[in-house]
């Protein structure tokens, strides 16, 4: 699959089903399925899951683009993502090549989110199902006009209780969530863009993959620490307690790049008592 000249894209490792490339501070991770409007199986999951562990531990990429590659090959039709590969789908849950059913969605979710860094979403064509709910979880969503917006679950028999209705509606309300959720409608870019489901509407699929890059970017000039305080104070309050922990692991962090904290750690590898007397206790 070429993907779109927006930045110097290099490719990261070569996937099945994902694309993974980075450049000047970005990831690009795509979903690469798209005869099948980017349904994603277990292999799919798992192989973005570590794209994403990869850029989170990657101190020169600080923003993630999450889209679909496209058009299909059948139709030039352009996906975003259509969630759950139904035609994998057994018994208990949708099933990878050895036959077992071990769909770890809901941890790349957490892991979209706990990451210190902004995900933004590039909805190039349809965000349906558990593909929706990935954009919903962005730290930002862009859309192209094409794009289409809806949750399937109780049509296919399915649902998404976590996130995808809790955060869904903290996004864009009670009410319109349980539309959302109940009716299984189809909604437009620019129905999207009027219940603040998405940020900006792009004309074109091209335009949208520019004005990620620029989105990026701008992002990209701002203090890393400040942007990733944000994100998890963003994060806390619907996470609760995972929310605090997150918030206060990063405080730490903070701390251990202080003197103060340095001097407990030295006085224990010195042998001797720490002096912390020579901090302030500030107002
Ligand atoms: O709810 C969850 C979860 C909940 C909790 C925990 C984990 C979860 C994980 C996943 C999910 C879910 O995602 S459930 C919802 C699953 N997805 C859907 O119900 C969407 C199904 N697809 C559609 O509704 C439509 O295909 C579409 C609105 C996205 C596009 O319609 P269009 O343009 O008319 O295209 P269509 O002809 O339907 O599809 C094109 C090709 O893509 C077809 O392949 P072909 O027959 O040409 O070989 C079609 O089968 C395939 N395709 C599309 N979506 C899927 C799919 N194949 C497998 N699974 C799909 N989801």
């Amino acid at each position: 699959m070429t993907i779109p000249q927006s930045a110097d894209w290099q490719e990261v490792a070569e996937y099945s089903d994902i694309t993974f490339h980075k450049a000047d501070g970005m990831a690009r991770i795509a979903f690469d399925r798209p005869e099948k409007r980017n349904a994603f199986r277990p292999e799919t999951i798992d192989q973005m899951t570590e794209a994403f562990r990869d850029v989170w531990a990657d101190d020169q990429i600080g923003v993630v683009l999450l889209t679909g590659n496209g058009p299909s090959p059948k139709d030039g039709v352009h996906a975003f993502c259509a969630g759950g590969d139904q035609h994998i789908r057994g018994h208990a849950g949708y099933l990878n090549e050895q036959g077992v059913a071990g769909l770890n969605v809901l941890e790349m979710q957490r892991i979209m989110r706990n990451m210190p860094k902004p995900v933004i979403a590039l909805v190039n064509g349809f965000a349906i199902g558990g593909g929706h709910v990935l954009h919903v979880i962005c730290d930002l969503s862009l859309a192209s006009e094409n794009a289409v917006f809806g949750q399937t679950g109780p049509i296919v028999g399915s649902f998404d209780g976590g996130l995808g209705a809790s955060y869904l509606a903290s996004v864009v309300g009670q009410k319109k969530a349980r539309e959302i959720w109940y009716l299984c409608r189809r909604y437009s870019a620019q129905e999207a863009l009027e219940m603040g489901l998405v940020n900006k509407v792009l004309p074109t699929v091209e335009a949208l993959e520019v004005e990620g890059v620029d989105w990026a970017q701008e992002i990209l000039r701002k203090s890393p620490i400040a942007i990733r305080f944000l994100k998890a104070g963003f994060n806390a309050d619907l996470d609760g307690q995972t929310g605090l922990q997150v918030l206060a692991g990063d405080a730490t962090m903070l701390f251990y790049m202080t003197e103060e904290g340095k001097e407990g750690r030295n006085a224990f590898n010195e042998k001797r008592r720490p002096d912390f007397r020579q901090f302030p206790w500030r107002p």
